[in-house]
């Protein structure tokens, strides 16, 4: 009876680690329920929206915008505070609603595009920090299912001798 509670233990443990692995992908909800819109609150709205957020390698920003009506596209810091798409990094994201990945640590610029919507503060700087995981910032982001597939290997091999040794 006592090895089976402490195999049940170990299971629970087992578990509980495989989620948190599945858990850390987060997605942002860029502005939560107002959305990627013009805020009634200015540029301030974005930055305390940012500043609310943990942004690591590998989590997906949303979003979340009517096509035609918004875009998103990723551009420089001088762009950003100028309000141009100068030097646009990436495509301009015309259709809404979208997800972003962030692949790559460090500061990124969100801005529309469409009429003043920059200047009235849709606009989004955020500072992404590398994976926890990763060994160094240099190595190339390995995909998920890669990682929590050692991740699993490994919990399969400690199951398999705790029960090799329990029973
Ligand atoms: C964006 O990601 C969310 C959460 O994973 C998902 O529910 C949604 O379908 C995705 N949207 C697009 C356009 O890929
Ligand atoms: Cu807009």
């Amino acid at each position: 009876m006592e090895k089976f509670i402490s195999f049940v233990v170990v299971l629970g443990f087992a578990a509980a680690m495989l989620l948190q692995c599945a858990a850390a992908q987060t997605v942002h909800v860029v502005g939560d329920s107002s959305g990627w819109v013009v805020p009634q609150g200015g540029a301030a709205t974005y930055q305390t929206w940012a500043a609310n957020n943990n942004f690591v390698v590998g989590d997906i920003l949303m979003f979340n915008f009517v096509t035609e009506q918004h875009d998103v596209v990723q551009v420089p810091k001088e762009s950003f505070d100028s309000c141009t798409s100068a030097n646009p990094i990436g495509e301009t994201i015309t259709t809404g609603p979208t997800n972003i990945t962030l692949s790559d640590a460090g500061n990124h610029y969100y801005i529309c595009t469409i009429g003043q919507h920059c200047q009235l503060g849709q606009k989004l700087a955020i500072t992404v920090s590398g994976s926890p995981g990763a060994a160094a910032p240099s190595t190339p982001m390995q995909p998920d299912s890669s990682s929590s597939g050692v991740f699993a290997s490994f919990l399969v091999s400690l199951l398999s001798i705790l029960a090799g040794f329990l029973f």
